[in-house]
């Protein structure tokens, strides 16, 4: 059980493509477990492990409510192998882009193929919040932000807000 330290952009370490896991070990089992721990701490309803600072194929999400049982995802290797054409519009926020938000509009409906946290291969059909979630979560093991999905007015302004916090943040200590 620990919380790890979430990167914020602007970052390098957010943009680069992540390496696939060729085998689900103790240790990366660990990481996902902390990657949840990390998640509900913050609290966010997804974490991708490029976030935490593994440039590896690992994800975690939740997005069941506050009055529901807990309903964690684990995921190595995850991909997209079906998506709807009918979209779902969302506004989305993200953990390494504190307090900034923008509507995103993403298949509906995905199907996606991952490996658990015991190594097995399992699918599972995602629609609404979960889809916008694990499509959200997959974006950044390809170094691509929700920020990517929006017009570049919006992008440069919600990056230059970010770049002029972690000027103040530096000043702070
Ligand atoms: O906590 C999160 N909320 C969220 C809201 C709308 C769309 C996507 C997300 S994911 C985000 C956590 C995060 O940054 N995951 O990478
Ligand atoms: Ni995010």
């Amino acid at each position: 059980m620990s919380i790890l330290p979430i990167i914020i952009a602007p970052d390098p370490r957010l943009k680069n493509k992540s390496e696939l896991v060729d085998k689900v070990t103790p240790e990366l089992v660990k990481l996902m477990d902390d990657m949840l721990d990390t998640m509900y701490d913050a609290p966010g309803i997804g974490l991708a492990a490029p976030q935490v600072g593994f440039q590896k194929r690992i994800i975690v999400a939740d997005v069941s409510t506050q009055d529901e049982k807990r309903d964690p995802y684990q995921m190595v290797n995850p991909e997209v192998i079906w998506s709807s054409t009918e979209l779902f519009d969302y506004e989305e926020g993200c953990l390494s882009l504190p307090d900034q938000y923008a509507d995103v509009s993403r298949p509906k409906r995905v199907k996606i193929k991952y490996l658990d946290r015991t190594g097995s291969s399992q699918t599972v059909d995602a629609e609404e919040l979960l889809a916008v979630c694990l499509q959200h979560e997959i974006d950044h093991l390809e170094g691509v932000l929700f920020v990517d999905h929006i017009t570049k007015l919006k992008r440069d302004l919600i990056l230059r807000k970010l770049k002029k916090m972690k000027k103040l943040d530096k000043k702070a200590g």
